[in-house]
């Protein structure tokens, strides 16, 4: 590589990284000091590979993942609960006897008998999500100045820039998908030395030659969740096991690269690019990795081979090219951010947004288009979709084994997708539904009685696992919950509503149609309705008459909304594709359901008796599916009265998964300044997890990077709030589309282009002074 003259440096910063239109303005995260952790790094993607920027100037730190790092191999169903010896496990093939024993418990109105019961219909954990490494980068001490770090939304891309002892430092990092690769490149303006090594938490061995270091790894075969207390380790690994990577990270540079053990030094340098790559042996949920696995260590050389092959500006132009074609389909103006405020930091406009109340719609349009900018960066490998943390994380026993959680979180990750013009990421998951939908028929059949259709818990992993979770200890306030396969089917009809595509709905009408199926086979008649039993109330838990708080009981309302939602939309696919018989088999037993009911308070029932709740300011709030995301409720107004009510009741602190469901349901229910509210909720600064000083704030809402506080970090709230946004402007059915049906004060002139709705067609919209003018459906 030819030394670079610090003009032509200085000039090649510039270009690769602006060239936005008109149309999509710059968008930046920036802060004036390196993050210390996690939640002040910066987060970049390609879907697959993912890299967390800290923009350390003595020791950068480089948290680096791969979506298809986790813990364990394919599901097993039957012998997988036999390999556990767990003696609280029901053996496989006994759960479902316990069901009529369940049900006559409850007809009996034995509350803590069905409670009791229902620890037999609990099978295992999720597996877990692993982080790859970290790739450090140390250069010389000094003192700093000047230090700027950002992120940059419209492009995909991060910068540091900063003075050592006056001399001017800048690195700038990408995630390429079109090269599968993370780019680092290191400028400085007088040849300098910089030491690269990689640390893989990981049963590994590493070589260093030729400007390269390589490592080869696996993760564990067997993983419990951090929550369980396993009789022996927590995380089980066999080298003939397991998923299989191979990582290399490889400089080119104007200096000289010596290589020592596990590392590389880099002297005498003014530019060096750094390319890291890395490939698992993961081929698909029900393929052994190690028997079955890809040629992972051939994958990594052939894409470490491809993008060495490529100029960085070459690499940089075809990423920015790629990233911007899902990107710019949507802009978004909310109004003008005082220009002195703009300028502070990111992290300081966040904290003085909840503080002291201020206006700052350009940070509110910010949060919306960094919801995009993380599902485009991490939902873009074929039947993996976005998990808890995206695919951002540092910990081996990360919470909730940063699985897919289904009673909300996974959903919710996906619910800009459609709105917002990012269909392609939604069909990440769509095809992990039709994996679901594999293994979910030994489940529907194992641990409900029902032979037809398939079923899912409330998590699942990389495996497409379906049982209910729990190992028999678990509280059926959230182990017991076969409702994920019927909820997430739910998503395919969206997907063809918004995308009017019926060659993909008919792929995957099958998955849509044995989720109903399994609805119709679990549906029991009481008193002339249908309803399940047993049910539970995702998380929640009730006080009945006599006392008694539980979560088991029958004809919950969270339950029936969901089995709604999922007949209508598997007859509306059967109708469009001439299954007939089927359609007519769905809504007659929609005809059949329990209708919903107000309770005395004036809200929408919960449970099937108008019982208190134990937590009346719980954060889950499942009985309001048919508000949104469903659409039972809509257009009711003595429904959409009581649902208000309900919202009411559970007031405005909860976690930032909730706030940004809430930021929905209040749009839905046309309650403008209720959804404004809540988004400035959702937006409360919240310290990072690690820092203890006297003023750490904690909680649900928004940390410094802008990545959402459950707490601990959970991106579904990111998510959640940008889908919020949406449909504060924008509000559409399969035939009708009504622009700014919860526009709130704060936002009194702007506009929005490139939205997406429920009849097939994308709108551009612009108010001033809360009068619509213009608005074109195209
Ligand atoms: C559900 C929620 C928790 C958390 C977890 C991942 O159990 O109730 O709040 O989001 O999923």
């Amino acid at each position: 590589m030819k030394r670079l003259s610090v003009l032509i440096l200085l000039s090649a910063m510039i270009p690769g990284l602006a060239g936005c239109t008109p149309d999509t303005p710059h968008m930046t995260l920036h802060y004036d000091a390196p993050a210390s952790f996690f939640e002040e790094a910066l987060p970049l993607g390609n879907g697959r590979l993912g890299a967390m920027v800290y923009g350390g100037t003595v020791e950068e730190r480089i948290s680096l993942n791969d979506i298809t790092l986790w813990t364990g191999e394919p599901d097993r169903g039957a012998e997988h609960v036999d390999m556990l010896q767990c003696p609280d496990v029901t053996p496989w093939g006994e759960a479902a006897s316990y069901i009529p024993q369940i049900r006559e418990a409850l007809d009996a109105e034995d509350y803590p008998l069905a409670e009791q019961l229902q620890k037999h219909l609990q099978g295992h954990f999720s597996e877990s999500y692993q982080p790859l490494g970290t790739m450090w980068i140390g250069h010389p001490e000094g003192a700093v100045t000047e230090y700027r770090r950002e992120l940059d939304i419209s492009n995909a891309t991060a910068m540091v820039e900063y003075l050592m002892d006056g001399r001017r430092f800048r690195e700038e990092y990408f995630v390429s998908a079109p090269e599968s690769a993370i780019v680092v490149r290191m400028l400085s303006e007088s040849p300098e030395d910089a030491t690269l090594r990689l640390e893989i938490p990981h049963p590994h061995t590493v070589s260093t030659a030729d400007g390269r270091i390589v490592v080869d790894g696996y993760t564990a075969w067997h993983a419990y969740p951090g929550y369980y207390a396993a009789n022996g380790e927590q995380r089980v690994y066999d080298p003939q096991r397991g998923i299989h990577f191979r990582t290399i990270a490889s400089v080119e540079t104007d200096g000289k690269v010596t290589a020592s053990e596990g590392s590389l030094t880099v002297s005498g340098a003014t530019e060096s690019v750094i390319r890291i790559v890395n490939a698992t042996s993961f081929n698909g949920f029900d393929k052994d990795p190690v028997r079955e696995g890809r040629p992972y260590k051939e994958l990594a050389e052939a894409q470490a081979a491809s993008a060495s092959a490529k100029l960085y500006h070459k690499l940089l132009k075809a990423h920015i090219a790629d990233y911007r074609h899902y990107f710019d389909r949507v802009s978004i103006d909310l109004g003008d951010t005082d220009p002195e405020v703009k300028a502070l930091p990111t992290d300081v406009q966040l904290k003085r947004y909840a503080d002291m109340g201020e206006a700052n719609p350009e940070l509110e349009a910010l949060y919306f288009q960094y919801g995009r900018y993380l599902l485009i960066s991490s939902s873009r490998t074929e039947g993996v979709p976005a998990n808890l943390q995206g695919l951002w994380n540092e910990r081996m026993d990360p919470p909730w084994s940063c699985n897919y959680t289904v009673n909300i979180n996974l959903e919710e990750n996906y619910w800009p997708a459609e709105v917002t013009a990012l269909p392609e990421m939604h069909e990440v998951m769509l095809d992990f539904i039709h994996n679901l939908s594999q293994g979910g028929r030994a489940t529907a059949s194992n641990y409900c009685g029902v032979d037809s259709g398939w079923a899912l818990g409330h998590n699942s992993d990389i495996w497409a696992m379906t049982s209910p979770v729990g190992l028999g200890t678990g509280d059926p306030s959230w182990a017991n919950w076969p409702l994920g396969g019927v909820w997430l089917s739910t998503h395919i009809w969206e997907h063809y509503l918004f995308t009017r595509d019926k060659a993909r709905l008919k792929e995957d009408y099958a998955a849509l149609k044995g989720a109903a199926r399994f609805c119709l086979g679990w549906l029991v008649e009481k008193d002339g309705e249908l309803i399940t039993s047993p049910a539970t109330s995702p998380e929640n838990r009730y006080i009945t008459d006599k006392g008694f708080h539980g979560a088991t009981l029958y004809g919950g309302t969270a339950d029936l909304a969901m089995i709604r939602e999922c007949l209508s939309d598997a007859a509306a696919a059967a109708d469009l594709l001439g299954d007939r018989s089927f359609a007519e088999e769905a809504r007659e037993a929609i005809s059949r359901l329990r209708p919903y009911h107000i309770g005395a308070d004036g809200h929408l029932q919960e449970w099937y008796y108008d019982w208190a709740d134990e937590d009346p300011r719980h954060r889950h709030q499942s009985h309001l599916f048919g508000v949104y995301p469903g659409h039972s409720v809509e257009g009711d107004p003595d429904l959409e009265k009581a649902a208000l009510k309900s919202l009411e009741i559970k007031g405005f602190e909860t976690t930032g998964w909730s706030c940004g469901w809430r930021v929905n349901l209040y749009a839905r229910l046309g309650d403008a300044e209720s959804a404004y509210k809540m988004y400035r909720r959702l937006l409360r600064y919240v310290s990072p997890d690690g820092y203890t000083g006297p003023d750490a704030r904690r909680g649900g809402g928004t940390y410094p990077n802008l990545l959402d506080a459950h707490s601990p970090f959970q991106i579904d709230g990111n998510f959640g709030g940008t889908a919020g946004i949406a449909e504060m402007l924008v509000r559409s059915t399969p035939i009708s589309v009504t622009p700014l049906p919860a526009l709130p004060k704060a936002w009194p002139s702007g506009s929005v282009k490139g939205l997406r709705t429920r009849t097939g067609k994308t709108v551009d919209l612009a108010w001033q002074d809360g009068q619509i003018t213009k608005f074109r459906c195209r």
